[in-house]
């Protein structure tokens, strides 16, 4: 009388940390309960270890990923020697490299338990191959890997002719999301109109939007008060989501007060990406070295959803990573000094439910009747222990189906 295809047994449940069966249907989760009488074909003892609904990879520039060094290294260690470096590099961006350094990627993700990946697509490249090919993975990959493409223009949307008209053939290419890059165009107008811009093609086209915000050390970059006042007007709330905003950490208290009201009101999504924010941001300090992200603590406290992303694996702005969310969520507990026993379980979300949250995909996450089968089981007994050892994922089931990779 079963019709599960997998049952997972004796496993963990996050977050309620009770020992339950999952009993998988097909790509559905089919019943959860302390017990369950039945056999399927395939059944995995978890021997109490946890169960996690998967990581998210909320942030990542898949493009890039796996170049590092490609045509150089970047010595400064600044985010606009990234820029030049990879402005290099994507002259010679074909569809077949691209899509091989991405699916690599996700392949490394996938055995680490991240299940859901957003990347941005620099659109500001005029022949889009890296959107295109990061389109057809998407596609490609969608049964054992869920993944949104950003279109996001790199270079800023104001700074060359055509890169606006770039920016719309994205979307009517199938870009999930659309980006923006305020504090990297010419001027701050040019700033303020980019993002309203971004604003007006998502409302147009019904898009989500991400828009890299602030990245930089500069206490006068103040686009997030921008995309808080679009978000505002024309609520769009959970659908937006502001990454980076670093310069929110050099921001006087006093502004900065100011801005979380507005960000209440907003109730728009944060990305801090700890790894990288701690290495490309205090470059231009000496001591004190201030330590360039945002201000997350504060946010997770005023009931802000905020995520964290790797951003970089191997490319022009970092040259380490692995894909692990563990490591991604260790460093930002660090650097942001999250070590609160409720704050170490929030560090967690931010690599999981929240991440969630921020891609707008809450009604296919979690460990619940109905939803899709994807989970992770870690060497690891709850959260802080995960986080404490970087833990393993034993198991990784994507949609009903069982992952394997290789061991090379
Ligand atoms: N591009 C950008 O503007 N900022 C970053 N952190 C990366 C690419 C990785
Ligand atoms: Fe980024």
């Amino acid at each position: 009388m079963s019709d599960f295809t997998l049952i997972l047994r004796r496993a963990r449940r996050y977050p309620q940390g009770d020992i339950v069966d999952i009993g998988v249907e097909g790509t559905r989760i089919g019943a959860i309960a302390p017990h369950l009488p039945t056999s399927a074909p395939t059944e995995l003892d978890a021997a109490e270890n946890l169960v996690s609904p998967p990581f998210v990879e909320s942030h990542i520039h898949l493009d890039s990923a796996l170049t590092a060094g490609e045509p150089r290294w970047n010595e400064s260690g600044t985010l606009f020697e990234g820029i030049q470096i990879w402005g290099e590099r994507k002259k010679s961006l074909s569809i077949e490299d691209v899509k091989r350094r991405a699916l690599e990627t996700l392949q490394q993700q996938a055995a680490q338990g991240v299940l859901w990946v957003r990347t941005h697509a620099d659109v500001s490249e005029p022949t889009l191959t890296a959107l295109k090919a990061l389109l057809e993975v998407r596609d490609s990959v969608a049964d054992w890997m869920r993944v949104q493409v950003v279109a996001f223009p790199q270079d800023g949307i104001y700074s060359h002719p055509k890169n606006l008209e770039l920016l719309r053939e994205s979307i009517a290419l199938g870009a999930d999301a659309i980006g923006g890059i305020p504090h990297y165009e010419l001027t701050r107008e040019d700033g303020v109109t980019s993002v309203e811009t971004v604003f007006e093609l998502a409302e147009t086209f019904d898009r989500l939007v991400d828009i890299h915000c602030d990245e930089i050390d500069d206490e006068q970059s103040r686009f997030l008060e921008v995309m808080a006042a679009c978000t505002i007007r024309r609520d769009l709330g959970s659908r937006v989501t502001a990454s980076h905003t670093t310069a929110m950490g050099s921001y006087n208290n006093a502004y900065a007060q100011k801005l979380m009201g507005f960000l209440q009101r907003a109730r728009l999504n944060l990305i801090a990406n700890p790894l990288i924010n701690i290495t490309l941001q205090g470059r231009t300090d000496s001591y004190p070295k201030r330590r360039g992200i945002t201000r997350v603590k504060e946010l997770w406290q005023q009931g802000l959803n905020v995520s964290f992303g790797h951003d970089c694996i191997c490319d022009p702005w970092y040259s380490l990573g692995t894909g692990n969310m563990l490591d991604v969520a260790w460093m930002g507990l660090h650097v942001c000094q999250m070590t609160g026993r409720a704050e170490i379980d929030a560090c967690y979300e931010m690599v999981t439910t929240n991440g969630a949250k921020t891609l707008n995909v809450e009604n296919e996450y979690g460990l619940e009747i109905g939803k899709p089968a994807s989970f992770v089981v870690l060497e690891a007994i709850d959260p802080f222990d995960a986080l404490r050892r970087r833990a393993r994922a034993k198991w990784v089931v994507s949609q009903g189906k069982q992952l394997t990779f290789d061991s090379t």
